[in-house]
């Protein structure tokens, strides 16, 4: 179901065992039952490289980054600065000066907005969206169009939860600006053809932002290869710290566009009179940054890269595969987001019983999922539900967990519908 990837080894189940181990959290009794965590899609649990990464900055190295002349300045900044290297190598950005930090997916997306969507648009424009986007990638689209009287538009969805590509070619126009589109849906799972759709968009003069935030922990990113303008993700969906994220930019339009936060660190020289900007990245960096996250966050780009996407994408996508299968023979379930092209996010309603309530029975059998419409409420709307259960699986899952879930989702259905 995911991405083709070059065939790799099956996955064993002592290397699950392996990584497992690596999470301490994970191993924990909730309501007396052990732990079964299924909630990665809204963040995912972290590895102790990245919580002994966090207490070693702290312990060791605290110091402000970029400004001071002492030993501990020039090792926090210098961890800071590797951390961007990694996220750089992590993407294949050509630059790492391409590479903003950011607190998260949101703050990335509302960056560009701000900066590069208040510069590019003007009345009449048009903003494209698609129907399946988390609210983080909507409402800064919506907030900028009012602002500059310009116009969203929205790219359709069909029933399993695939973009209309023949729809999208019909939206782009030359009024067409920006076209912010998710790489791998939160609620559906679906994986976007955004290389495709980037050509299209290019060719009509638009540039691209991508929403990275599910892909990040599931998919290789190869900016270059998508040749998108922007890309947007958090740290915490992929194993990272919360509170730092990526906004990765091409260069030449990053240093056109104005600067977003002013502040220290954003600057090349200010007067009471005037202020010149330095160059990108520091530019959009305004104050201090979250560095003991950027600094751990690198621990967590190794350990994904430890495993490889190959292996990654194997586990994930022979889980999801079981788990859509379990899940689809049990009455009353229905399936929410079965496009072939997916990420390991499934989606399920229980015909009679509302989202809620399953969520809490699960919780009580230690179970964690996602429960309600996912910050996706046009998505809802269009698919004619208030909310999902969403199972969302890592690289920590395993097939007893869901066997877990599904012997769990039986038994609910069995005594209350
Ligand atoms: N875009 C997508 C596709 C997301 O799934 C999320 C968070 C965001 C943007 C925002 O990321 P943040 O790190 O800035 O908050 N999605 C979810 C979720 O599915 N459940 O909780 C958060």
């Amino acid at each position: 179901m995911i991405h083709p990837l070059p065939p790799s080894a099956p996955v064993q189940n002592e290397d699950i065992q392996a990584i497992r181990a690596q999470f301490p959290t994970l191993h924990q009794t909730v309501h007396g039952k052990p732990l079964i965590y299924l909630d990665s899609a809204a963040t995912a649990q972290k590895p102790q490289a990245v919580l002994d990464a966090l207490a070693h900055y702290y312990q060791q190295d605290n110091a402000n980054v970029h400004r001071g002349a002492h030993a501990l300045a020039g090792r926090a900044t210098a961890a800071l600065e590797a951390t961007r290297e990694c996220v750089r190598q992590f993407i294949h950005a050509a630059d790492g000066a391409e590479v903003i930090f950011t607190a998260g997916a949101t703050a990335s997306i509302n960056l560009v907005a701000a900066t590069y969507g208040q510069a590019a648009l003007q009345p009449g424009d048009e903003v494209l969206i698609s129907h399946m986007e988390h609210h983080a990638n909507i409402v800064p689209w919506q907030m900028l169009c009012q602002a500059k009287g310009a116009q969203l538009k929205v790219i359709p969805i069909n029933e399993r939860g695939e973009l209309l590509l023949a729809a999208f070619s019909e939206l782009l126009t030359s009024r067409t600006k920006i076209v912010a589109i998710s790489y791998a849906s939160n609620t559906l799972g679906t994986i976007n053809p955004i290389k495709e759709m980037v050509k299209q968009a290019h060719a009509q003069g638009a540039v691209v932002v991508v929403d990275a935030a599910q892909a990040a922990a599931h998919l290789p990113i190869n900016v270059q290869e998508l040749d998108c303008d922007f890309l947007a993700f958090s740290a915490h969906k992929a194993y990272g710290p919360t509170g730092v994220g990526v906004l990765y930019g091409k260069k030449t339009l990053l240093e056109a566009m104005p600067p977003y936060q002013g502040g220290g660190e954003m600057i090349r020289e200010v007067t009471l009179a005037h202020t010149t900007y330095n160059s990108p990245p520091y530019k959009f960096e305004a104050g201090t940054p979250n560095i003991a996250g950027i600094v751990a966050w690198r621990a967590a780009l190794d350990f994904i890269t430890a495993i490889g996407f190959p292996k990654l994408q194997a586990h994930e996508d022979a889980l999801l595969t079981y788990a859509a299968d379990l899940l689809q023979r049990i009455p009353n379930v229905r399936l929410i987001g079965t496009a072939p092209n997916k990420i390991s996010v499934l989606s399920f309603v229980v015909e009679g019983m509302h989202h809620l309530d399953v969520g809490m029975l699960l919780d009580a059998h230690g179970i964690a999922v996602r429960t309600g419409h996912s910050c996706t409420q046009p998505l809802m709307d269009f698919l004619g539900i208030e909310g999902v259960i969403r199972a969302s699986l890592a690289a920590y899952n395993t097939k007893e967990d869901v066997d877990r879930l599904a012997e769990a989702v039986e038994k609910i259905v069995k005594t209350h519908c």
